[in-house]
């Protein structure tokens, strides 16, 4: 066959890790004799030449407005002519009729783990190519993991948590896949690569774990292992499951240069569960352990606030370092990320942990000092942050300042239910005109006092309040 012309497209939403899928499809066409061309999001030299197949992938759903709009730019370069684009990965698997519907091209779904399936003329199975780490070479947009061996070493999971696509995704669960020749074959092709990075679901569900780390250990990825000097790291990077771990697990994952290990604490309700595993940790001298501790679902603040203060209590008794990362639920097939689990969180909430979360990149400090001053010193206090306006919750000090203080007065002073009309209020009126307006219709001169700190700096004549004068 003759050499055909690939190009390969990321859409523009942001992702720190390169795409996998489209790393082994350039491996795949490479293979084939084909010339590969990869872009992130539209390129303005790519419309003059022609192509023979046109790959899209996609990744978080709620990235559906632009990746959308990506989608229909390369149906309009290739005017219209749809049987030459090829549209799949995450997005694409959880929402193919959407996707269908709106562009007119259908999705291939799941992964790409047979023969055949693009080409009826050759045996490679794509999802067995190893990344094409090359792929990059001559691209400003800078991807995370490119000096790591990143990938699966299962696939699927045999569970269908009501939160979780991976069903869709992967439905066949498979707990052992041999890393072992990929990674010989990533040396000889791209050169040895320092870390191990696994996208595995559920990796504590393989019957085989003693043989997955038996490999990890033969790859030179032991305790304290060192490539030119610098230490190597292994990451389950989805995080383990509290739940099946056993303490051999936490015997053979001290074996490995494991950091962080990452537990899941998806719910407070597994606190005594989650508490046991960490103290496991712990005796088996695993210190630094990362925690995705998932909000906005089934929950309430306090609950975050609670698990989050229970990992900087574990770092001061037991030594450790344990990182947590609220990640904020969004339901499996969301175009975008406002949902809110309502009544316990809001709009007024969400944002206030953010903006707290924004100061340290999405991650709870492992120290009790900085916990303490973030997040307050008691479920209480926490609540009250939530509450603040951004511009005070963000310029918290050691010591309230006087602006501070004078809203903290205020708010004490306000009765349970005026504290609900205020969040319903902020909720309700997420523009400050709108807030403005809404302050001048309100009866209640506790309220309106209050209210006036979430207007911002009054030289801006737009966004004070009208009604006084
Ligand atoms: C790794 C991963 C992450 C990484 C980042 C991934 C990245 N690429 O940047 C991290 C850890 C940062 C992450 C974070 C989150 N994640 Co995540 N993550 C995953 C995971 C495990 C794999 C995604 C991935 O990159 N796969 C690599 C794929 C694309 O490579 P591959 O498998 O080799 O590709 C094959 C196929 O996809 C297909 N293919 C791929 N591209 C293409 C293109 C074409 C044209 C074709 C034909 C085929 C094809 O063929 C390939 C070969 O077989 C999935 C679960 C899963 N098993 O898929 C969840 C998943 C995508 N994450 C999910 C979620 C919810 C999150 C979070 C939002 C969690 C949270 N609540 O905060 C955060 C958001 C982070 C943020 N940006 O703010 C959800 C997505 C739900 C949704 N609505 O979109 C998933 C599905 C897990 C779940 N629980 O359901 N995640
Ligand atoms: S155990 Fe994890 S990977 Fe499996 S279905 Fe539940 S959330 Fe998804």
């Amino acid at each position: 066959m003759a050499s055909r012309n690939i190009l390969l497209v990321e859409p523009r939403y942001p992702t720190k890790f390169p795409p996998l899928g489209l790393m082994k499809l350039s491996t795949y066409h490479k293979a084939l004799g084909d010339r590969v061309h990869f872009v992130k999001g539209t390129d303005k030299d790519v419309p003059y030449e022609y192509w023979d197949r046109v790959y899209i992938t996609t990744l978080f759903t709620y990235h559906w407005k632009i990746t959308l709009e990506d989608i229909l730019y390369y149906k309009s370069m290739l005017h219209g002519d749809t049987s030459r684009i090829y549209i799949g990965g995450i997005m694409a698997s959880l929402m193919p009729d959407k996707l269908w519907k709106e562009t007119g091209i259908s999705p291939m779904t799941g992964i790409l783990d047979k023969p055949g399936v693009l080409d009826s003329d050759n045996d490679y199975v794509v999802d067995n190519m190893i990344p094409d780490y090359s792929l990059f070479n001559n691209l400003s947009h800078h991807y995370a993991l490119l000096d790591s061996y990143f990938g699966y070493l299962t696939r699927g999971c045999v569970n269908r948590c009501k939160f979780c696509g991976v069903h869709k995704i992967e439905p066949v669960f498979r707990d052992y896949l041999g890393i072992k020749p990929w990674v010989k074959l990533i040396d000889d092709t791209h050169g040895p690569k320092h870390n191990l990075v696994l996208f595995d679901n559920n990796i504590i569900y393989s019957k085989r774990f003693r043989g997955i780390i038996k490999d990890i250990l033969d790859l030179g990825f032991e305790r304290g292992a060192k490539l030119n000097n610098r230490r190597r790291h292994v990451d389950f990077n989805q995080g383990t499951d509290a739940r099946l771990l056993k303490e051999w697990h936490f015997k053979l994952l001290a074996k490995i240069a494991i950091n962080p290990l990452r537990i899941a604490f998806d719910h407070v309700k597994y606190t005594r569960i989650y508490s046991a595993k960490v103290r496991l940790a712990a005796k088996y001298g695993i210190q630094n352990l990362s925690n995705y501790i998932l909000y906005n679902y089934d929950d309430t603040p306090q609950n975050l606030w609670q698990r989050l203060k229970l990992n900087v209590e574990f770092n001061s008794e037991l030594g450790l370092q344990i990182y947590s990362f609220p990640m904020k639920y969004v339901p499996l097939t969301a175009k975008d990320r406002t949902y809110i689990y309502e009544p316990h969180w809001n709009w007024q909430f969400i944002r206030g942990v953010q903006r707290i979360l924004n100061v340290t990149n999405g991650i709870v400090m492992t120290g009790k000092e900085f916990f303490y001053r973030a997040f307050g010193e008691s479920e209480e206090a926490f609540l009250r942050i939530l509450h603040m306006p951004e511009r005070l919750l963000m310029k918290r000090g050691r010591v309230p300042g006087a602006e501070e203080q004078d809203w903290i007065n205020k708010y004490e002073n306000l009765t349970s239910s005026e504290k609900a009309e205020l969040l319903a209020i902020l909720c309700d009126n997420r523009i400050k005109k709108d807030l403005a307006n809404a302050i001048c219709q309100n009866k209640n001169g506790q309220l309106k006092n209050i209210l006036d700190y979430y207007l911002t700096e009054p030289e801006d004549p737009n966004q004070t309040r009208m009604c006084d004068e």
